[in-house]
Protein backbone atom coordinates (compact mmCIF):
# COMPACT_ATOMS: atom_id res chain seq x y z
CA UNK A 1 0.00 0.00 0.00
CA UNK A 2 3.30 2.27 -0.41
CA UNK A 3 3.26 5.47 -2.32
CA UNK A 4 -0.42 5.01 -4.02
CA UNK A 5 -2.23 7.92 -0.94
CA UNK A 6 -3.56 5.27 0.47
CA UNK A 7 -5.70 5.74 3.33
CA UNK A 8 -4.46 5.35 6.91
CA UNK A 9 -1.17 4.67 5.39
CA UNK A 10 1.68 6.66 6.57
CA UNK A 11 5.68 6.99 5.67
CA UNK A 12 7.00 4.96 8.55
CA UNK A 13 10.76 4.55 7.96
CA UNK A 14 12.58 7.23 9.84
CA UNK A 15 10.08 8.28 11.55
CA UNK A 16 11.11 8.28 14.88
CA UNK A 17 13.95 10.33 13.86
CA UNK A 18 17.24 10.40 16.18
CA UNK A 19 15.16 8.86 19.26
CA UNK A 20 15.52 5.18 18.20
CA UNK A 21 19.07 3.60 18.68
CA UNK A 22 18.23 1.31 15.25
CA UNK A 23 15.97 0.83 12.82
CA UNK A 24 14.87 -0.98 9.96
CA UNK A 25 12.75 -1.68 7.13
CA UNK A 26 12.42 -5.37 5.77
CA UNK A 27 10.91 -6.19 2.46
CA UNK A 28 7.38 -8.07 2.18
CA UNK A 29 8.40 -11.32 2.58
CA UNK A 30 7.74 -13.49 -0.34
CA UNK A 31 5.79 -16.57 -0.12
CA UNK A 32 6.83 -19.55 2.17
CA UNK A 33 8.73 -22.78 1.15
CA UNK A 34 6.73 -26.34 1.98
CA UNK A 35 8.69 -26.98 5.36
CA UNK A 36 6.85 -23.80 6.35
CA UNK A 37 9.97 -22.03 6.87
CA UNK A 38 10.54 -18.85 5.11
CA UNK A 39 13.61 -17.78 2.58
CA UNK A 40 13.65 -14.76 5.09
CA UNK A 41 13.91 -16.68 7.98
CA UNK A 42 17.59 -16.24 8.15
CA UNK A 43 17.60 -13.06 8.03
CA UNK A 44 14.76 -11.97 10.50
CA UNK A 45 17.04 -14.13 12.65
CA UNK A 46 19.68 -11.59 12.39
CA UNK A 47 17.67 -9.14 12.68
CA UNK A 48 16.33 -9.91 15.97
CA UNK A 49 19.55 -9.91 17.02
CA UNK A 50 21.09 -7.22 15.91
CA UNK A 51 17.98 -4.99 17.10
CA UNK A 52 18.33 -6.57 20.56
CA UNK A 53 21.94 -5.56 20.93
CA UNK A 54 20.94 -2.04 19.79
CA UNK A 55 18.44 -1.87 22.38
CA UNK A 56 20.55 -2.81 25.02
CA UNK A 57 22.68 -0.46 24.14
CA UNK A 58 25.31 -1.65 22.29
CA UNK A 59 28.06 0.58 22.82
CA UNK A 60 26.27 3.15 24.04
CA UNK A 61 22.66 4.00 26.34
CA UNK A 62 19.96 1.54 26.26
CA UNK A 63 16.73 2.53 24.22
CA UNK A 64 14.22 1.68 21.46
CA UNK A 65 14.73 -0.10 18.29
CA UNK A 66 11.82 0.65 15.58
CA UNK A 67 11.42 -2.43 12.64
CA UNK A 68 8.84 -1.76 10.30
CA UNK A 69 7.50 -5.47 9.25
CA UNK A 70 5.43 -5.11 6.33
CA UNK A 71 2.96 -8.31 5.74
CA UNK A 72 1.06 -9.96 3.43
CA UNK A 73 -2.59 -10.26 4.53
CA UNK A 74 -4.33 -11.94 6.72
CA UNK A 75 -2.41 -9.66 8.82
CA UNK A 76 -3.05 -11.07 11.93
CA UNK A 77 -2.90 -14.55 13.57
CA UNK A 78 0.08 -16.55 12.85
CA UNK A 79 2.56 -14.64 9.85
CA UNK A 80 2.40 -16.38 7.21
CA UNK A 81 6.02 -16.24 5.30
CA UNK A 82 7.65 -14.74 7.96
CA UNK A 83 8.73 -17.73 10.62
CA UNK A 84 6.80 -21.20 11.30
CA UNK A 85 5.17 -20.26 14.72
CA UNK A 86 7.94 -22.73 16.36
CA UNK A 87 10.23 -20.96 15.50
CA UNK A 88 9.31 -17.51 16.54
CA UNK A 89 9.15 -18.71 20.12
CA UNK A 90 13.13 -19.00 19.68
CA UNK A 91 13.81 -15.64 18.47
CA UNK A 92 15.08 -14.74 21.93
CA UNK A 93 17.73 -12.49 22.02
CA UNK A 94 21.18 -13.56 20.15
CA UNK A 95 24.57 -14.82 22.46
CA UNK A 96 26.89 -12.23 21.32
CA UNK A 97 25.09 -9.15 23.01
CA UNK A 98 28.58 -7.02 22.93
CA UNK A 99 28.24 -7.10 18.88
CA UNK A 100 29.44 -3.29 17.65
CA UNK A 101 26.72 -1.66 16.11
CA UNK A 102 28.37 1.48 15.54
CA UNK A 103 27.81 1.30 11.39
CA UNK A 104 24.34 0.60 11.22
CA UNK A 105 23.59 3.49 13.63
CA UNK A 106 25.56 6.04 11.85
CA UNK A 107 23.75 5.02 8.53
CA UNK A 108 20.35 5.67 11.05
CA UNK A 109 18.26 3.38 8.27
CA UNK A 110 19.08 0.38 5.79
CA UNK A 111 15.53 0.55 4.54
CA UNK A 112 13.96 1.47 1.16
CA UNK A 113 14.30 5.10 -0.10
CA UNK A 114 11.14 6.73 0.55
CA UNK A 115 8.46 6.50 -2.21
CA UNK A 116 6.39 8.96 -3.49
CA UNK A 117 2.80 8.85 -4.15
CA UNK A 118 1.63 8.26 -7.84
CA UNK A 119 1.36 11.24 -9.66
CA UNK A 120 -1.70 13.35 -8.37
CA UNK A 121 -1.84 16.24 -10.90
CA UNK A 122 -4.77 16.35 -13.65
CA UNK A 123 -4.70 13.63 -15.96
CA UNK A 124 -5.97 13.77 -19.37
CA UNK A 125 -7.72 10.47 -19.70
CA UNK A 126 -8.61 8.80 -22.76
CA UNK A 127 -12.15 7.62 -23.18
CA UNK A 128 -12.06 3.81 -22.84
CA UNK A 129 -15.10 1.67 -22.66
CA UNK A 130 -14.44 0.03 -19.42
CA UNK A 131 -13.95 2.60 -17.32
CA UNK A 132 -14.90 3.26 -13.75
CA UNK A 133 -14.32 6.54 -11.85
CA UNK A 134 -13.84 6.16 -7.87
CA UNK A 135 -14.14 9.13 -6.08
CA UNK A 136 -12.01 8.48 -2.65
CA UNK A 137 -12.19 11.32 0.63
CA UNK A 138 -12.99 14.99 -0.93
CA UNK A 139 -12.88 14.63 -4.27
CA UNK A 140 -15.63 16.67 -5.20
CA UNK A 141 -18.21 17.27 -7.77
CA UNK A 142 -15.90 17.14 -10.29
CA UNK A 143 -15.85 13.40 -10.21
CA UNK A 144 -19.30 13.57 -10.78
CA UNK A 145 -19.02 15.37 -13.94
CA UNK A 146 -16.03 13.39 -14.76
CA UNK A 147 -18.53 10.51 -14.65
CA UNK A 148 -21.22 12.45 -16.90
CA UNK A 149 -19.02 13.52 -19.09
CA UNK A 150 -17.51 10.12 -20.08
CA UNK A 151 -20.71 8.12 -19.49
CA UNK A 152 -18.59 6.43 -16.51
CA UNK A 153 -20.45 4.56 -13.76
CA UNK A 154 -19.35 6.58 -10.52
CA UNK A 155 -18.07 4.64 -7.38
CA UNK A 156 -18.46 7.39 -4.98
CA UNK A 157 -17.50 7.24 -1.12
CA UNK A 158 -19.65 8.41 1.18
CA UNK A 159 -17.07 11.32 2.18
CA UNK A 160 -16.02 12.14 -1.55
CA UNK A 161 -18.98 14.94 -1.96
CA UNK A 162 -19.33 13.29 -5.37
CA UNK A 163 -22.29 10.95 -4.24
CA UNK A 164 -24.77 12.18 -6.52
CA UNK A 165 -26.37 12.32 -10.54
CA UNK A 166 -27.27 9.43 -12.54
CA UNK A 167 -24.41 7.56 -12.96
CA UNK A 168 -23.80 7.18 -9.21
CA UNK A 169 -23.25 3.08 -8.21
CA UNK A 170 -25.48 1.97 -5.16
CA UNK A 171 -24.12 -0.03 -2.65
CA UNK A 172 -20.48 -0.16 -4.39
CA UNK A 173 -19.37 -1.97 -1.02
CA UNK A 174 -21.24 -4.72 -1.79
CA UNK A 175 -20.69 -5.39 -5.45
CA UNK A 176 -17.73 -7.81 -6.64
CA UNK A 177 -14.69 -6.47 -6.92
CA UNK A 178 -13.36 -8.29 -9.57
CA UNK A 179 -10.36 -7.27 -11.55
CA UNK A 180 -11.90 -7.80 -14.95
CA UNK A 181 -14.79 -5.51 -13.80
CA UNK A 182 -13.18 -2.95 -15.33
CA UNK A 183 -10.61 -0.09 -15.54
CA UNK A 184 -10.59 2.03 -12.23
CA UNK A 185 -10.23 5.50 -12.60
CA UNK A 186 -9.23 7.08 -9.39
CA UNK A 187 -10.87 10.42 -9.59
CA UNK A 188 -9.53 12.42 -7.07
CA UNK A 189 -8.99 11.85 -2.92
CA UNK A 190 -8.19 9.01 -1.10
CA UNK A 191 -10.09 5.54 -1.17
CA UNK A 192 -9.88 3.34 1.84
CA UNK A 193 -7.48 0.95 1.34
CA UNK A 194 -10.12 -1.52 2.94
CA UNK A 195 -12.57 -0.73 0.40
CA UNK A 196 -13.73 -3.34 -1.93
CA UNK A 197 -12.89 -1.26 -5.17
CA UNK A 198 -9.41 -0.49 -3.72
CA UNK A 199 -8.87 -4.09 -3.31
CA UNK A 200 -10.03 -4.40 -6.69
CA UNK A 201 -7.82 -1.97 -8.35
CA UNK A 202 -4.72 -3.58 -6.12
CA UNK A 203 -5.38 -7.11 -7.33
CA UNK A 204 -5.68 -5.72 -10.71
CA UNK A 205 -2.17 -4.13 -10.39
CA UNK A 206 -0.92 -7.27 -8.70
CA UNK A 207 -2.31 -9.18 -11.79
CA UNK A 208 -0.98 -6.97 -14.40
CA UNK A 209 2.07 -6.96 -12.47
CA UNK A 210 2.42 -10.67 -12.86
CA UNK A 211 1.66 -10.23 -16.76
CA UNK A 212 -1.15 -12.17 -16.19
CA UNK A 213 -3.13 -11.85 -19.08
CA UNK A 214 -6.01 -13.54 -18.77
CA UNK A 215 -6.65 -11.20 -15.44
CA UNK A 216 -6.03 -8.48 -16.92
CA UNK A 217 -7.75 -5.66 -15.55
CA UNK A 218 -7.74 -3.45 -18.66
CA UNK A 219 -5.10 -1.54 -20.58
CA UNK A 220 -3.84 0.95 -17.82
CA UNK A 221 -1.73 2.71 -20.85
CA UNK A 222 -2.67 1.98 -24.59
CA UNK A 223 0.49 0.94 -26.23
CA UNK A 224 0.99 3.68 -28.94
CA UNK A 225 -0.20 2.71 -32.28
CA UNK A 226 -2.02 4.72 -34.92
CA UNK A 227 -5.26 6.62 -34.56
CA UNK A 228 -7.00 4.32 -37.07
CA UNK A 229 -5.78 0.53 -35.71
CA UNK A 230 -6.87 2.00 -32.15
CA UNK A 231 -9.87 3.00 -33.09
CA UNK A 232 -10.56 -0.55 -35.14
CA UNK A 233 -9.36 -2.02 -31.74
CA UNK A 234 -11.83 0.08 -29.33
CA UNK A 235 -14.70 -1.04 -31.80
CA UNK A 236 -13.96 -4.70 -31.77
CA UNK A 237 -13.80 -4.41 -27.96
CA UNK A 238 -17.23 -2.63 -27.51
CA UNK A 239 -18.85 -5.00 -29.86
CA UNK A 240 -17.48 -8.02 -28.40
CA UNK A 241 -18.45 -7.08 -24.67
CA UNK A 242 -22.05 -5.29 -23.37
CA UNK A 243 -21.21 -1.55 -22.09
CA UNK A 244 -20.11 -2.09 -18.90
CA UNK A 245 -21.98 0.81 -17.74
CA UNK A 246 -24.73 -1.05 -18.31
CA UNK A 247 -23.76 -4.22 -16.67
CA UNK A 248 -22.78 -1.19 -13.35
CA UNK A 249 -25.73 0.27 -13.39
CA UNK A 250 -28.19 -3.27 -13.35
CA UNK A 251 -26.08 -4.23 -10.30
CA UNK A 252 -26.59 -0.66 -9.14
CA UNK A 253 -30.24 -1.08 -9.21
CA UNK A 254 -30.51 -4.59 -7.84
CA UNK A 255 -28.22 -2.97 -4.72
CA UNK A 256 -30.25 0.06 -4.00
CA UNK A 257 -31.21 -0.09 -0.48
CA UNK A 258 -34.81 1.44 0.58
CA UNK A 259 -35.49 1.71 4.25
CA UNK A 260 -38.14 4.64 3.81
CA UNK A 261 -40.93 3.32 6.01
CA UNK A 262 -44.10 1.80 4.77
CA UNK A 263 -46.89 4.24 3.99
CA UNK A 264 -49.66 4.94 6.75
CA UNK A 265 -52.62 2.51 5.68
CA UNK A 266 -54.65 5.65 5.31
CA UNK A 267 -57.62 3.45 5.32
CA UNK A 268 -57.37 2.01 8.33
CA UNK A 269 -56.60 5.21 10.20
CA UNK A 270 -59.94 6.65 9.05
CA UNK A 271 -61.93 3.19 9.44
CA UNK A 272 -65.73 3.23 10.90
CA UNK A 273 -64.34 -0.41 11.76
CA UNK A 274 -62.39 -0.26 15.45
CA UNK A 275 -60.86 -3.31 15.18
CA UNK A 276 -59.46 -1.69 11.79
CA UNK A 277 -59.14 1.30 12.99
CA UNK A 278 -57.18 -0.07 16.27
CA UNK A 279 -54.55 -2.36 14.14
CA UNK A 280 -53.71 0.28 11.99
CA UNK A 281 -52.98 2.65 15.17
CA UNK A 282 -51.18 -0.23 16.34
CA UNK A 283 -49.13 -0.98 13.01
CA UNK A 284 -48.12 2.72 12.80
CA UNK A 285 -47.21 3.13 16.95
CA UNK A 286 -44.68 -0.55 15.80
CA UNK A 287 -43.22 1.99 13.54
CA UNK A 288 -42.77 4.83 15.54
CA UNK A 289 -41.39 2.24 18.30
CA UNK A 290 -39.53 0.39 16.16
CA UNK A 291 -35.59 0.79 17.86
CA UNK A 292 -32.78 1.89 15.27
CA UNK A 293 -30.26 0.20 13.86
CA UNK A 294 -27.37 1.90 12.63
CA UNK A 295 -28.56 1.68 9.30
CA UNK A 296 -31.85 3.63 10.06
CA UNK A 297 -29.72 6.00 12.17
CA UNK A 298 -27.33 7.19 9.08
CA UNK A 299 -30.07 6.98 6.96
CA UNK A 300 -32.57 9.78 8.99
CA UNK A 301 -29.50 11.79 9.22
CA UNK A 302 -29.01 11.76 5.70
CA UNK A 303 -32.66 12.80 4.83
CA UNK A 304 -32.44 15.47 7.20
CA UNK A 305 -29.45 17.22 5.29
CA UNK A 306 -29.63 19.63 2.99
CA UNK A 307 -27.25 21.22 0.20
CA UNK A 308 -27.37 24.28 2.69
CA UNK A 309 -26.22 22.05 5.96
CA UNK A 310 -23.00 20.56 6.80
CA UNK A 311 -22.34 17.40 7.25
CA UNK A 312 -19.45 15.70 9.31
CA UNK A 313 -19.06 11.79 9.43
CA UNK A 314 -16.34 10.58 12.30
CA UNK A 315 -14.00 7.73 11.64
CA UNK A 316 -16.29 5.15 13.56
CA UNK A 317 -17.98 1.90 12.41
CA UNK A 318 -21.23 4.96 11.33
CA UNK A 319 -19.45 6.17 8.27
CA UNK A 320 -18.59 2.49 6.67
CA UNK A 321 -22.49 1.77 7.39
CA UNK A 322 -23.39 5.10 5.49
CA UNK A 323 -20.85 4.41 2.98
CA UNK A 324 -22.75 0.73 2.12
CA UNK A 325 -26.43 2.08 2.03
CA UNK A 326 -26.75 5.65 1.51
CA UNK A 327 -28.69 6.79 -1.87
CA UNK A 328 -26.73 9.68 -4.17
CA UNK A 329 -27.85 13.29 -2.41
CA UNK A 330 -25.89 16.84 -3.48
CA UNK A 331 -25.17 17.61 -0.08
CA UNK A 332 -21.33 18.78 1.51
CA UNK A 333 -20.33 16.23 3.64
CA UNK A 334 -16.83 16.34 5.27
CA UNK A 335 -14.22 14.13 7.24
CA UNK A 336 -10.90 14.11 8.68
CA UNK A 337 -8.82 11.50 6.35
CA UNK A 338 -5.03 11.25 6.42
CA UNK A 339 -4.52 8.91 9.27
CA UNK A 340 -8.83 8.49 9.49
CA UNK A 341 -7.79 9.64 13.43
CA UNK A 342 -11.17 9.88 15.81
CA UNK A 343 -9.68 12.55 17.39
CA UNK A 344 -10.53 16.06 16.70
CA UNK A 345 -13.95 15.04 15.04
CA UNK A 346 -16.04 17.55 16.64
CA UNK A 347 -13.39 20.48 16.50
CA UNK A 348 -13.55 19.98 12.78
CA UNK A 349 -16.91 19.90 12.63
CA UNK A 350 -17.06 23.11 15.00
CA UNK A 351 -14.96 24.79 12.09
CA UNK A 352 -17.37 23.85 9.43
CA UNK A 353 -20.40 25.29 11.16
CA UNK A 354 -18.41 28.72 12.54
CA UNK A 355 -17.04 28.89 8.66
CA UNK A 356 -21.30 28.12 7.62
CA UNK A 357 -22.51 30.80 9.99
CA UNK A 358 -19.91 33.64 8.83
CA UNK A 359 -20.56 33.11 5.20
CA UNK A 360 -24.13 33.60 5.90
CA UNK A 361 -25.89 30.53 6.03
CA UNK A 362 -28.79 29.49 7.56
CA UNK A 363 -27.96 25.16 7.29
CA UNK A 364 -27.38 22.72 10.53
CA UNK A 365 -23.84 21.74 10.72
CA UNK A 366 -24.57 17.50 12.18
CA UNK A 367 -21.47 15.36 12.64
CA UNK A 368 -22.38 11.75 13.46
CA UNK A 369 -19.47 9.90 15.11
CA UNK A 370 -19.28 7.08 17.93
CA UNK A 371 -18.89 7.32 21.59
CA UNK A 372 -15.27 6.95 21.41
CA UNK A 373 -14.64 9.63 18.61
CA UNK A 374 -16.84 11.90 20.63
CA UNK A 375 -15.08 11.55 23.94
CA UNK A 376 -11.58 11.56 22.57
CA UNK A 377 -12.55 15.03 21.66
CA UNK A 378 -14.82 16.11 24.53
CA UNK A 379 -12.31 19.09 25.14
CA UNK A 380 -14.08 20.83 21.79
CA UNK A 381 -17.33 20.99 23.43
CA UNK A 382 -16.01 24.06 25.76
CA UNK A 383 -17.35 27.07 23.33
CA UNK A 384 -16.76 30.56 24.24
CA UNK A 385 -19.89 33.00 24.11
CA UNK A 386 -18.81 33.96 20.95
CA UNK A 387 -19.39 30.54 19.32
CA UNK A 388 -22.40 29.46 21.45
CA UNK A 389 -24.49 30.64 18.67
CA UNK A 390 -23.56 28.22 16.17
CA UNK A 391 -26.06 25.48 14.93
CA UNK A 392 -24.81 22.00 15.58
CA UNK A 393 -26.11 18.63 16.23
CA UNK A 394 -23.65 15.83 17.48
CA UNK A 395 -25.10 12.46 17.04
CA UNK A 396 -23.24 9.67 19.14
CA UNK A 397 -24.37 5.97 18.12
CA UNK A 398 -23.38 4.55 21.64
CA UNK A 399 -22.47 1.53 21.61
CA UNK A 400 -20.28 1.47 24.92
CA UNK A 401 -17.04 1.36 22.90
CA UNK A 402 -15.10 0.75 20.04
CA UNK A 403 -17.12 -1.81 17.74
CA UNK A 404 -15.43 -1.41 14.15
CA UNK A 405 -13.13 -3.80 15.24
CA UNK A 406 -15.35 -6.50 15.80
CA UNK A 407 -15.59 -6.68 12.29
CA UNK A 408 -12.16 -6.77 11.30
CA UNK A 409 -10.08 -10.04 10.94
CA UNK A 410 -8.42 -9.50 13.96
CA UNK A 411 -11.44 -10.32 15.71
CA UNK A 412 -11.40 -13.58 14.39
CA UNK A 413 -8.20 -14.65 15.97
CA UNK A 414 -7.81 -12.97 19.35
CA UNK A 415 -8.91 -14.09 22.95
CA UNK A 416 -12.04 -12.44 23.73
CA UNK A 417 -11.12 -10.80 26.76
CA UNK A 418 -8.15 -9.40 25.86
CA UNK A 419 -10.32 -8.09 22.52
CA UNK A 420 -12.63 -6.33 24.49
CA UNK A 421 -9.68 -4.69 26.86
CA UNK A 422 -7.42 -3.79 24.43
CA UNK A 423 -9.85 -3.05 21.05
CA UNK A 424 -13.85 -2.57 22.21
CA UNK A 425 -12.49 -0.08 25.37
CA UNK A 426 -15.55 -0.39 27.04
CA UNK A 427 -16.63 2.91 28.25
CA UNK A 428 -19.82 4.38 30.60
CA UNK A 429 -19.53 7.96 30.17
CA UNK A 430 -22.65 9.63 31.25
CA UNK A 431 -22.92 11.46 28.07
CA UNK A 432 -25.71 14.01 29.46
CA UNK A 433 -23.64 14.91 32.38
CA UNK A 434 -21.27 15.41 30.01
CA UNK A 435 -23.46 17.86 27.84
CA UNK A 436 -24.79 19.18 31.02
CA UNK A 437 -21.53 20.25 31.90
CA UNK A 438 -20.55 21.88 28.95
CA UNK A 439 -23.72 23.84 28.66
CA UNK A 440 -25.11 21.45 25.67
CA UNK A 441 -28.82 20.50 24.97
CA UNK A 442 -28.85 16.51 25.54
CA UNK A 443 -31.54 14.26 23.97
CA UNK A 444 -31.67 10.42 24.02
CA UNK A 445 -33.20 9.11 21.17
CA UNK A 446 -34.38 5.06 20.78
CA UNK A 447 -36.55 4.96 17.79
CA UNK A 448 -36.61 6.34 14.41
CA UNK A 449 -39.62 9.32 15.66
CA UNK A 450 -37.83 10.37 18.47
CA UNK A 451 -34.54 10.92 15.68
CA UNK A 452 -36.74 12.60 13.27
CA UNK A 453 -37.83 14.82 15.75
CA UNK A 454 -34.45 15.00 17.47
CA UNK A 455 -32.92 16.39 14.04
CA UNK A 456 -35.11 19.67 13.62
CA UNK A 457 -33.71 21.15 16.45
CA UNK A 458 -30.69 23.81 16.04
CA UNK A 459 -28.81 25.41 19.12
CA UNK A 460 -25.82 22.91 20.30
CA UNK A 461 -27.24 19.90 20.53
CA UNK A 462 -25.98 16.19 21.62
CA UNK A 463 -28.19 13.26 20.15
CA UNK A 464 -26.99 10.33 21.75
CA UNK A 465 -28.47 7.03 19.89
CA UNK A 466 -27.92 3.77 21.95
CA UNK A 467 -26.74 1.08 19.43
CA UNK A 468 -26.39 -2.63 20.40
CA UNK A 469 -22.87 -3.75 20.07
C1 LIG B 1 -6.52 9.10 17.35
C2 LIG B 1 -6.89 7.69 17.04
N1 LIG B 1 -6.67 6.72 17.93
C3 LIG B 1 -7.05 5.46 17.66
C4 LIG B 1 -7.61 5.15 16.45
C5 LIG B 1 -7.99 3.73 16.12
N2 LIG B 1 -9.45 3.64 16.10
C6 LIG B 1 -10.13 3.58 14.94
S1 LIG B 1 -11.78 3.43 15.17
C7 LIG B 1 -11.61 3.42 16.85
C8 LIG B 1 -12.78 3.24 17.75
C9 LIG B 1 -13.94 4.04 17.36
O1 LIG B 1 -14.92 3.87 18.33
P1 LIG B 1 -16.27 4.65 18.20
O2 LIG B 1 -15.99 6.06 17.86
O3 LIG B 1 -17.07 4.40 19.42
O4 LIG B 1 -16.93 4.01 16.91
P2 LIG B 1 -17.54 2.55 16.70
O5 LIG B 1 -16.51 1.77 16.00
O6 LIG B 1 -17.89 1.97 18.03
O7 LIG B 1 -18.71 2.78 15.85
C10 LIG B 1 -10.26 3.57 17.20
C11 LIG B 1 -9.77 3.60 18.60
C12 LIG B 1 -7.82 6.19 15.53
N3 LIG B 1 -8.38 5.97 14.37
N4 LIG B 1 -7.45 7.46 15.84
MG1 LIG C 1 -18.60 3.00 19.65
Amino acid sequence: MRGVGANQTTHQPGMFGAHVRWQIDLPVPDGVDPDGSSPQAAAVREVADTAWDAAQGGAGPRGPVHLNLPHREPLSGPLPGWLPASRLASLAPGPDPARSLSEERSDGSKGRAPQRPAGTGPRILDRGPRTIVVAGADAGPSAEQLAHDGDWPLVAEIVSGARFGRHLVHGHRALPARPGAGRTRPAGGRVRASHPVARGHRAAGAARRRGDRRRRAGRAVEPERGNRARGIRRRRRRRRRPRLAGEWMRASRAAAVDLTPPAPDADGLASAVPRERLSAISAEVDILRTPLSRELLVDAVWRATWPHDRLMFGSSRLVRVADGILPGKKVPVHANRGLAGIDGTVSTAIGIAAALRDDGGVGVTRVLLGDLALLHDVGALLLPEPERDLRIQIIVGNDGGGTIFDGLEVAATTDAAAMARVMYTPQQVDIAGLAAAYGWEHERVATRAGLDQALTAGGLRIIEVPLPR
